[in-house]
């Protein structure tokens, strides 16, 4: 790691290194410098990112796009954009053997939450979330690096959870066969945002992909949202996407891995706040099927990361950092929990998303 670090500008003022943040599959540092001075420097895992150098171009263009816009309105920029840090030799990643490291400047006095139950709080994260794609309105998607095909082409999703069940290779089917047929039942729902992004009913836009809480920096003094982080999945996408994941993690008030069914719930006071912000800063540029399809997408994403988890655990937990061995497991029932929670209030979040853009 020295020779990582040697290749930025701070390299000789390291005073210490340690492991950083909850990531399912890049490895995060912190690192403290003797002029006070903290980085991030990541290790990009390049069997996810197969394009870690298309990955970080798409990060350049997005930040340097949104830093622009806040130059013009006079907000200051470092607080609310990922500032990527370069090497002496002025790249935004280091190779060495093999491996894709990255730093980014850190952003002081800021936390994430793992879940959170103040309404306050996580209508700033829709808020930002929305500004977001305010922002990126206007840039067009073309320009981005497709860096992981079909990452939220959600039938795909589907189909690689068949064939690892046809499979079975590690045995495991037979312990989960409550998890697929509830899956199955549902299957012909799973192509919404596919389709009406094939049709054109809803445009391609830039999307973030990953809006989980814990990727939306909170300032710990004031509580409002000062930065969107991790970029990496910054690609050509439906905003659904990005609404549906941030409601998903945010307004249920378990953890994503919560092993105790009966504390996944989805709170409909987070859900309404989170709403709020978000519309403030999107009603104008969305168009209605995408209003029309915001709590589908809610229901779509949960299925879909319920299929990842199942997937990945029928295939010996190859993709997402686990911590123990069925961790993959108890993420699938806790998110397939979260389908049923999100069934039940489907109706009830259909009217105060319409009551609340009729107003507008
Ligand atoms: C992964 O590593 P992390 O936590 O940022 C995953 C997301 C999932 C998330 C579930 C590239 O994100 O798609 O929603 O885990 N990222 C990738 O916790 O697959
Ligand atoms: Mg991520």
């Amino acid at each position: 790691m020295i020779k990582i670090l040697n290749r930025y500008p701070f390299g000789q003022d390291v005073t210490d290194i340690s492991p950083f943040g909850n990531g399912n599959i890049n490895k995060t540092y912190l690192i403290s410098t003797n002029s006070n001075k903290k980085y991030i420097l990541q290790e990009i895992n390049s069997k996810v990112f197969k394009k870690p150098k298309e990955v970080m171009r798409n990060i350049e263009l997005v930040t340097e796009h949104i830093r622009n816009i806040h130059r013009k309105n006079s907000i200051e920029s470092d607080q609310a954009v990922l500032e990527i840090l370069y090497t002496i030799d002025n790249q935004s990643y280091v190779k060495l053997d093999d491996r894709y490291w990255r730093a980014y400047n850190f952003v002081e006095n800021a936390i994430t939450y793992e879940t959170t139950d103040d309404p306050e709080i996580f209508k700033q994260v829709g808020i930002a979330v929305g500004a977001f794609q305010k922002f990126l309105n206007d840039f067009d998607s073309d320009r981005l690096a497709i860096t992981i095909p079909d990452f939220h082409n959600t039938p795909k999703r589907f189909s690689s959870l068949r064939k690892v069940v046809d499979e079975d290779n590690y045995d495991r089917v037979m312990k989960v066969f409550k998890e697929i047929q509830f899956i199955n039942s549902r299957k012909n729902k799973l192509s919404i945002i596919v389709q009406a992004l094939e049709k054109k009913e809803i445009p391609l836009r830039v999307t973030h992909n990953d809006t989980k809480l814990n990727n939306v920096m909170i300032d710990k003094t004031t509580n409002k949202a000062v930065c969107i982080i991790d970029l990496d999945t910054v690609m050509p996408g439906s905003v659904l996407y990005d609404f549906g994941d941030a409601i998903r993690v945010g307004a249920n008030n378990a953890k994503e891995d919560e092993s105790d069914l009966s504390k996944v719930r989805l709170n409909m006071s987070l859900f309404e706040s989170f709403v709020d912000g978000f519309l403030e800063e999107t009603h104008n540029i969305l168009n209605q099927k995408e209003i029309d399809l915001l709590v589908d997408s809610v229901w779509l994403i949960t299925m879909e990361i319920s299929i990842r988890f199942l997937t990945d655990y029928l295939d010996n937990d190859q993709y997402f950092r686990t911590d123990y061995p069925e961790h993959n497991l108890v993420r699938t029932k806790a998110q397939l929990k979260l389908v049923n929670e999100i069934e039940r209030y489907y109706e009830q979040m259909k009217n105060y998303i319409k009551n609340k853009v009729s107003k507008m």
